[in-house]
């Protein structure tokens, strides 16, 4: 069995972060490896608090996984602090594994699971470490300083986290605008040379908790089952989709998307 490492925070409600990736490498037959940054206290409404576990224990859990597992590919999502951010950068560095960084920054509810130092060394630190970034138009924003307004600002912003040093972009289209050109659901991929655009129906749904992570971890999946980049995309878009679909109304507000 193929091994897939997640790094990110716990999820009480189970619908994203560590809870979700772990769903999604299971569904796509991986055997998932966890380490955790934060526990989160949350539902379907929101985030209501983040309690961060000390950065050795970070590095501890890393060592213990390296040191005994082959792990095929690994991702990102929420990694707190700064010094969380050196401690994880430490261990990729020499490492041939194709890292997806989600560079989660907010919750939907606004509820900070980034600190600002850490965004700055997301950028120095991870980006340059990275195969794929995944942002989303509020992280693409806040990552290339640029206010998106239009299909230019949104190339240009690639282009900069491009220029942060990772291999590929993939800027994710679920907040997209009508006035934008690209349909909310659009993805967009910069490779440094050329722009992929990747479209899927949108499925208007407040069952959404938990997309971000289930996208990239299902890429995530894919790379590690020796898919090339695009073919990971498509598929995984597809994976989101139907469980999009399959979602069910769990608690009040959104409902997980992974079930
Ligand atoms: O969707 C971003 C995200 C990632 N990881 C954790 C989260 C959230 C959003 O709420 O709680 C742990």
């Amino acid at each position: 069995m193929k091994c897939v490492l997640t790094i990110a925070g716990s999820d009480s409600s189970s619908g994203a972060g560590i809870q979700s990736d772990l769903k999604t490498f299971h569904n796509y037959g991986l055997y998932g490896l966890t380490v955790i940054t934060a526990v989160t206290s949350q539902n379907t409404i929101g985030v209501q608090s983040s309690y961060p576990l000390p950065p050795e224990v970070t590095r501890s859990q890393l060592e213990s996984l390296f040191r005994y597992f082959d792990i095929k590919a690994a991702k990102t999502g929420m990694l707190f602090s700064d010094k969380v951010i050196r401690t994880v950068s430490k261990f990729f560095r020499y490492k041939n594994i194709r890292l997806v960084v989600d560079p989660v920054i907010s919750s939907k509810n606004n509820f900070q699971l980034l600190n600002r130092a850490g965004v700055r060394e997301l950028v120095n630190r991870i980006l340059p470490l990275t195969y794929l970034c995944t942002p989303n138009l509020f992280e693409t924003e806040t990552l290339s300083g640029i206010k998106i307004k239009n299909i230019k600002n949104l190339e240009d912003a690639a282009k900069a986290i491009y220029g942060f040093g990772c291999r590929n972009v993939l800027i994710t289209g679920g907040h997209f605008r009508l006035r934008f050109a690209l349909p909310k659901g659009t993805d967009v991929l910069y490779d440094g040379k050329k722009f992929s655009v990747f479209k899927t129906s949108y499925i208007n749904t407040n069952r959404t908790h938990g997309i971000g992570c289930t996208f990239s971890a299902a890429i995530t999946a894919n790379l590690a089952l020796g898919k090339s980049l695009k073919n990971s995309i498509i598929a995984a878009k597809k994976y989101v989709i139907d469980s999009l679909k399959r979602a069910e109304k769990l608690g009040r507000g959104f409902s997980p998307v992974e079930q």
